[in-house]
């Protein structure tokens, strides 16, 4: 065991004072941290990887409050708060539909959270026969969440289990953007996507309160939905601001091979399913053509797929050589991608990490400058790089 690991029993306290903690509260201790690469020359930068802690459960996103600590969710429905070397269960975590690729999704601390102290979360939630994506905030009292608000929840819920996105983003404009997945529509034909009258498939832009910026693209008509941004959209797990353009950047998942870097624009349509780069899992049977007239086209696609998921520009001190490049995790080809960007080109790609980690679930610039990654594993771990000579 690399790290003493001690459970303080919060469950045996709960009994005892009779409060309404959760059974799954915990406290971890983690005593070191871990170098588990010494050196890697890449072509721009030499890094080292050390191993923060290891036995996060399904992790999925990193995020920091402002003092430092991190938050980290793991999909089964946990959110943990890391302190120093102590990472602690939040109680009052809103339930999730911890089923196949749902759950506890992305987590994203507010621009302004000195003001406010909110924290969006994204996550799969199930109500009867149907569920979908949902966007809540809440603050932080202690180690517990309070204040728990919906803030948007995907229309229409539908049956299937997988394909929720989700990630969440702050514009420079002071609105934010979640990923809503097409939860597995074309295989189902609840919803006939690509469309704007549904948020599935979607960008959703909002006010950071909930209620619909007047500028969105559909307000002024009957076409869509006022939160869509944009549709036409599979199962985007990265998204991320760029740090001079202020543009949003997206990927998302294609089915067997096809996988897609997307520029999103306000009401423009990304084509799934009738527009893709991949195939059918069972025999391989092109889906759609590559390009339809309306649809907007990827910068970049990939086939086969990385299965990508977790998205940074890179804007701390630390790597000069990586300045505002676009970090990208790859869950089944298990690497980290490098990209460069000039203006709506991708002008260079790089594979860091190939098989060294295992599936990469996110991709963060911390706040202190250093690149973070978190694997996606029953006991994954979070790492963080660091310069060498
Ligand atoms: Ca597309």
């Amino acid at each position: 065991m690399r790290f003493l690991v001690v459970f303080l029993s919060l469950a045996l306290s709960a009994c005892t004072l009779g409060s309404d903690a959760s059974p799954e509260a915990s406290t971890t201790t983690t005593a070191d941290e871990e170098i588990v690469l010494e050196r890697v020359e890449s072509e721009e930068e030499t890094f080292r990887v050390v191993q923060l802690m290891d036995d996060i459960e399904h992790g999925w996103a990193v995020d920091w409050l402002p003092d430092g600590r991190l938050l980290i969710t793991e999909r089964p429905g946990r959110i943990l708060l890391v302190d120093g070397g102590t990472a602690t269960a939040l109680d009052n975590v809103p339930e999730v539909w911890a089923q196949n690729q749902g759950g506890m999704l992305d987590i994203r601390v507010a621009p302004n959270y000195e003001e406010n102290g909110w924290i969006y979360m994204s996550y799969s939630l199930k109500e009867g026969d149907t569920g979908g994506t949902v966007l809540a905030r809440a603050q932080l009292d202690g180690t517990s969440l309070t204040n728990v608000e919906e803030v948007y929840r995907q229309t229409p819920f539908l049956s299937p289990d997988y394909h929720f996105g989700s990630r969440i983003a702050f514009l420079n404009d002071g609105t934010l953007a979640v990923s809503m997945g097409e939860r597995g529509q074309r295989r189902e034909q609840t919803v006939d996507i690509p469309t704007p009258t549904a948020s599935v498939g979607a960008t959703v832009r909002l006010n950071m309160d909930g209620t619909v910026p007047e500028d969105n693209p559909f307000v002024e008509s009957d076409e869509g939905l006022d939160a869509v941004y944009s549709y036409g959209h599979r199962n985007q797990q990265g998204m991320a601001i760029h740090p001079e353009t202020g543009a949003i950047w997206q990927h998302e998942h294609g089915p067997h091979g096809g996988d897609e870097l997307n520029l999103v624009e306000a009401g423009a349509n990304y084509g799934w399913p009738d527009v893709s780069y991949g195939d059918t899992y069972s025999d391989q049977t092109p889906i759609g053509g590559t390009e339809a007239e309306g649809v907007t086209n990827p910068v970049e696609y990939w086939d086969p797929s990385p299965a990508l998921s977790g998205m940074t520009f890179y804007t701390g001190d630390k790597f000069p050589n990586w300045q505002n490049h676009l970090f990208m995790g790859a869950l089944a080809r298990q690497k980290v991608m490098r990209l460069t960007l000039d203006g709506q080109n991708v002008t260079h790609q790089e594979e860091l990490l190939s098989g060294e980690l295992g599936r990469i679930r996110d991709v963060a610039t911390g706040p202190d400058g250093y690149l973070y990654l978190l694997t996606d594993a029953p006991e994954g771990g979070l790492y963080r790089l660091e310069p060498v000579e």
